[in-house]
């Protein structure tokens, strides 16, 4: 990288003839970047020129720096390693738009400006995030410079992937490999560009699919993989069999078999990926141990009127049979005892589940503590890619969507407030003259859900804080009450009059920016308090597995104080997450699915349309061609292209802002490619500033001859 980096130099002759070559060839291929031509501005316009490229397997096109991209559902075959040759070290708008552009573009400038930089990456569900946030960390893996010792991190960095994929990732109805926890990834550099480490965090695993599946989805990929791919001998010492259809977790969704989905070989890449990343065998053998006992736990059948426990294979359970207690009576503390008190079925069922989603959740986020340490963070530039669950609306809606719904509106608003708001505030600040372009502002949105005492969140957890009393049905109707009137709520009594659709009596509807979507209130109180009955603990901690051992550490505190609900944590982690972002730079990927069939070819104008409104883009592109795409302080830009002009060679006496002037008016600068504003110049179209670079880089080269020249004379 670092060499490329010198001789590769901006070279705006280069980009000038690409950007004209792109013009002629339009017709047939589109505009590779909106802000280059005048006629797109409406959003059929744009629409046509996404759907062209589409169709001609050009997935990639950028407004400005950001990247539009559109699932093209088959393998193209840009992502080799000569297409990386290709775009490393080149400047950004000299090639064709790619993924791999943008990360060429952020880690130079990251190694230039010595800070540190985030990539966000967002789309609904199934549109391509997951996959472009891997196409970015194999760029990085295969162009930074290696060491032996690099080559190790790089390994681990790049397998860590199949193996969280494997533990978070579920085939849902949106997408066969849907990211069922948020993840963010920063990737450490030395100054030499090298990948030297890595950190992930995770933000809040969908548990409950451990127990549950809707019709066509599945469980978390492992457990197939354990189950279709396992090892004989693995399987007689876990106690399983070799069929799926024998396990009640797997079977919920009724769809163990997906096409698109290879469990074997998925297995073998998993079993390959811990060996890397510093799993020793005892860790790799206690964590199939829970895998197996989850498994055998979804089978234990709790039966009506006593409640017996039949435990049907269970030689293998790390914990054998005082979990029949610890599942089937609940310890109640009177005064001075403890008293066991029998559970009714419906409620053993409820502690068994718990127990499952307790120990996988948990037994996750060991893992994910697993691969950081393997990764050996220790903080330097980085650069943090984030790829979170996309927004989904299914046919029912519940809790998990409200909270993966409610993230992506976090991170639009992280979006607008980055791009829109601030891009326009600059202006203002820095007093040119600007027609604003107005935009839908979901902070009402967010408001709605975060807002302390009455938003939401808050509504849900006082209803927490009163077990026995409240139901899912008074939070519904404590919404009314509280947020009723809301423009963007709606539930069954006002829905006619609101969105002229009715709803059901436990239904209630958000507006949210990215679509409608109605949850079904049941199940809300129970997920969000995610309580795990004392005696389970207990028993888990009784454990000999030491992954168990450590996640149910005796130290933990028995429910004396009441642990945050599951939503609040996560907004918390959320906010930690805002200020990770803010203090970095920001780059976009922008992901669209061109259609709901997950099928190749296929361009649905009505649903790409609304990805466009919805994602900002035409706003963005508006911003972008009627603001400056650069913008310099002034002294930052009189010191580089003084020696371009004899008034400003070699000192400048007066203001830097006046020698800036001087500057351009002796470049031929047009009036209108420029704006003077308090503390910098802005810069309307890239090929101007681009044109001036070309200059200063002839005038550099004239400049080390005319000085070698007068060397060899002596
Ligand atoms: P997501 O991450 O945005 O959804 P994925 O990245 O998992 O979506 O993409 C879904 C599927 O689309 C992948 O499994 C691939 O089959 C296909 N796909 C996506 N991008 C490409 C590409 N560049 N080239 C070829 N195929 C692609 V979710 O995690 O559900 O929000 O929650
Ligand atoms: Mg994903």
């Amino acid at each position: 990288f670092g060499g490329k980096q010198d001789t590769k130099e901006i070279d705006g002759k280069n980009m000038l003839r690409n950007m004209e070559a792109s013009l002629t060839a339009r017709d047939r291929v589109g505009i590779q970047d909106f802000v280059l031509l005048d006629a797109y501005m409406s959003e059929s316009a744009f629409l046509d020129n996404l759907r062209k490229r589409f169709h001609e397997n050009l997935i990639y096109t950028y407004i400005g720096t950001l990247l539009v991209s559109v699932n093209p559902y088959k393998e193209l075959n840009i992502y080799n390693k000569k297409q990386m040759d290709t775009y490393m070290g080149v400047n950004f708008f000299e090639l064709p738009p790619h993924i791999y552009a943008l990360a060429d573009n952020v880690f130079r400038t990251m190694l230039s400006e010595f800070n540190n930089h985030f990539i966000l990456i967002s789309g609904e569900s199934g549109a391509g995030k997951t996959e472009a946030s891997k196409k970015i960390l194999q760029f990085y893996a295969v162009s930074c410079p290696s060491t032996k010792l690099l080559n190790n991190v790089r390994d681990r960095l790049l397998l860590s992937n199949p193996v969280l994929e494997a533990f978070g990732n579920a085939k849902t109805l949106k997408n066969d490999n849907s990211s069922r926890f948020g993840k963010y990834m920063d990737i450490q550099f030395d100054h030499q560009g090298g990948a030297v480490g890595g950190h992930i965090l995770s933000y809040l695993l969908e548990k409950s699919r451990v127990v549950h599946q809707n019709h066509g989805e599945r469980n978390f990929h492992i457990f197939y993989q354990l189950v279709e791919g396992g090892e004989e001998e693995l399987l007689r010492w876990l106690g399983l069999e070799r069929n799926c259809q024998n396990y009640s977790y797997l079977v919920q969704g009724d769809c163990a078999k997906v096409s698109s989905i290879n469990d074997k070989s998925d297995w073998r890449t998993v079993r390959g990926a811990l060996s890397v990343i510093h799993f020793s065998e005892s860790d790799i053998e206690d964590l199939f141990g829970i895998i197996a006992s989850v498994l055998h736990l979804g089978n234990i059948k709790l039966n009506t009127s006593t409640c017996h426990f039949l435990m049907e294979t269970s030689r293998r359970l790390v914990f054998a049979c005082v979990l029949k207690q610890g599942l089937t009576h609940r310890k109640i503390e009177a005064k001075t005892e403890e008293v066991l008190s029998p559970f009714s079925v419906d409620h053993a069922v409820y502690a068994r589940d718990a127990l499952a989603k307790a120990i996988y959740g948990r037994t996750f986020n060991w893992l994910v503590n697993k691969i950081n340490e393997s990764l050996d963070f220790s903080r330097k530039t980085v650069i943090g890619l984030l790829d979170i669950y996309g927004f989904e609306v299914f046919y029912v809606n519940s809790f998990e969507q409200f909270c993966i719904n409610y993230c992506n509106e976090k991170l639009q608003q992280l979006f607008i407030q980055l791009t829109l708001k601030s891009e326009q505030e600059e202006y203002e600040m820095e007093g040119i003259e600007w027609e604003p372009v107005p935009f839908f502002n979901n902070k009402i949105i967010c408001d709605l859900v975060e807002e302390k005492h009455r938003g939401m969140i808050s509504l849900l957890d006082e209803e927490c804080l009163r077990p026995g009393e409240a139901t899912d049905l008074t939070f519904l109707e404590k919404l009314e009450e509280t947020i009723g009137g809301h423009p963007h709520f709606v539930t069954h009594k006002l829905a006619d009059i609101k969105t002229r659709k009715t709803l059901d009596r436990g239904d209630f509807r958000l507006l949210h920016y990215a679509g409608e979507v109605t949850y079904c209130v049941v199940g809300f109180l129970d997920k969000n308090n995610d309580l795990l009955y004392r005696n389970g603990k207990e028993v888990m901690r009784q454990s000999k597995n030491a992954i168990i051992k450590h996640c149910f550490p005796s130290s933990e505190p028995d429910s004396k104080k009441r642990p945050e609900t599951v939503v609040t944590q996560f907004k918390s982690s959320l906010v930690g997450l805002t200020e990770i972002l803010m203090s970095k730079e920001p780059w976009y990927v922008r992901c669209i699915k061109p259609n709901d069939a997950k099928q190749p070819g296929r361009f649905d104008d009505v649903l790409v349309r609304h990805q466009v409104k919805y994602l900002g883009l035409m706003e963005h592109l508006r911003v972008r061609r009627a603001g400056f795409a650069y913008r310099r302080k002034y002294e930052i830009f009189l010191q580089r292209y003084k020696a371009l002009c004899p008034d400003t060679w070699p000192h400048w006496k007066g203001t830097a802002a006046e020698g800036v002037r001087c500057l351009i008016q002796h470049l031929g600068y047009k009036p209108d490619e420029y704006k003077m504003g308090r503390t910098k110049i802005f810069i309307r179209h890239p090929r101007t500033l681009f044109a001036t670079e070309d200059t200063f880089q002839v005038c550099k080269h004239r400049l080390a001859t005319r000085i070698q020249a007068k060397y060899k004379g002596y």
